[in-house]
């Protein structure tokens, strides 16, 4: 989109682009679902491998929409609130997939921010299930093969309450069938395939119960780039599914990410030199810059946040009284491929998921992989399992 002599010009088809922006607007973004508003063309256009200008025509594309008569709803229905970081390279759309269901502006701002919030996705009834589920795990009513049960390390080391209030995280939960259901859910999936491609592995599930903290700050999540865990590429066609089980806001400790840092490397992780203490595998990011914009995620029950594994986030201090939930699944695409860590900065991580799978299923030293770790976790949720 090129503005030309003050008015909206495609570079082709200018009369029908411009009076197709204006449908869109008119119709408060709804049109765009049905089909009606990226025309064949203009998902070619989306789906080119190479887009000159493309970050000036974002730029663009975002302020002509803003200036359109758009209802507020479904501003808030379709876009995230964070501000753009602008790049002023041209670069490809590249992470994001050609599929129907993403908005242009969806699309651009997973480009450029590295996340994207949807609002309202998951039911009350469905996040009122994962709860009970939870609850029972805590009171060990269910033993679920391979989930591991986490406590905050400066709970586990007080005399606190043996229920659920002592557990931190459930981490691979793929064998519950009651909470697998959260990675297997249509809106969710629907969402995850405009990343990783119509084969889906959901990789790595967590529900995740931050407790207030205990007055050492270690219900803090440090800074962290995802990928740093996984040993598979390509990180594009990975994604995270991150779900809040109830209002989730800066008190109590809400998301917080660098809008745009998916666009850098994979930086180097290891555990932050906290005085009171880490939590097991809570690796922070060693070098970022602390003078890069921050966008605290505030979120209602039932919002899910898609974000990129490169995208450096984490999480603040829980200052209330209540445990902050959240469940989250990260997915891959099928198609991806497994990658040999050694002589990276991954080194660190694989030895330590080594040490602990090798505890975990009581085997002997290095007779699992970083790879098998992850490969015996994987599983299908959507088309054929490929290359994972
Ligand atoms: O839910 C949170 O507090 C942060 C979770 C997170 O970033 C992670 O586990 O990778």
């Amino acid at each position: 989109m090129i503005l030309h002599g003050g008015g909206l010009v495609w570079g082709f088809e200018p009369g029908r682009r411009q009076r197709s922006l204006r449908r869109h607007a008119a119709a408060g973004g709804r049109e765009r679902r049905a089909g009606g508003f990226v025309s064949r063309r203009q998902r070619h256009y989306f789906s080119s491998p190479v887009l000159p200008r493309m970050s000036r025509a974002a730029d663009r594309l975002k302020l002509v929409l803003s200036h359109l008569d758009r209802s507020s709803a479904a501003v808030k229905a379709s876009s995230t609130s964070a501000p753009a970081v602008s790049d002023p390279r041209p670069h490809t759309l590249r992470y994001t997939l050609d599929t129907p269901l993403l908005t242009p502006e969806q699309r651009i701002s997973y480009e450029d921010d590295g996340y994207l919030l949807i609002k309202n996705l998951v039911s009350e009834e469905d996040i009122e299930r994962f709860k009970s589920e939870f609850e029972r795990v805590c009171k060990k009513q269910v033993q679920i093969p391979g989930m591991v049960v986490m406590r905050d390390v400066a709970i586990s080391k007080s005399e606190f309450v043996a229920d659920q209030k002592a557990v931190s995280k459930l981490q691979d939960f793929q064998e519950d069938p009651e909470l697998f259901r959260y990675c297997e859910l249509p809106q969710i999936l629907k969402y995850v395939e405009c990343f990783t491609g119509p084969n889906i592995m959901a990789m790595h599930t967590m529900l995740i119960n931050k407790p207030p903290d205990a007055g050492k700050k270690t219900s803090r999540h440090p800074m962290h780039q995802d990928l740093h865990y996984f040993p598979f590429r390509p990180a594009d066609r990975v994604v995270c599914a991150w779900t809040a089980m109830e209002k989730i806001c800066r008190q109590n400790g809400c998301l917080v990410v660098l809008p745009g840092s998916h666009k850098g490397t994979l930086l180097e992780h290891d555990y932050p030199e906290w005085e009171g203490g880490v939590n097991k595998m809570y690796h922070g990011v060693r070098n970022y810059d602390p003078q890069h914009p921050r966008v605290h995620l505030e979120m209602e029950k039932g919002d899910t946040v898609f974000f990129h594994p490169l995208l450096i986030h984490g999480s603040g201090m829980n200052k209330t009284k209540g445990f902050r939930k959240a469940i989250s699944c990260h997915y891959a695409s099928a198609n991806c491929y497994y990658i040999d860590v050694k002589g990276t900065t991954q080194e660190n991580i694989e030895k330590e998921v080594k040490e602990l799978a090798e505890k975990k299923y009581g085997i002997a030293e290095n007779t699992i992989t970083f790879e098998d770790s992850w490969a015996l976790r994987g599983r299908l949720v959507r088309g054929e399992r490929v290359s994972m």
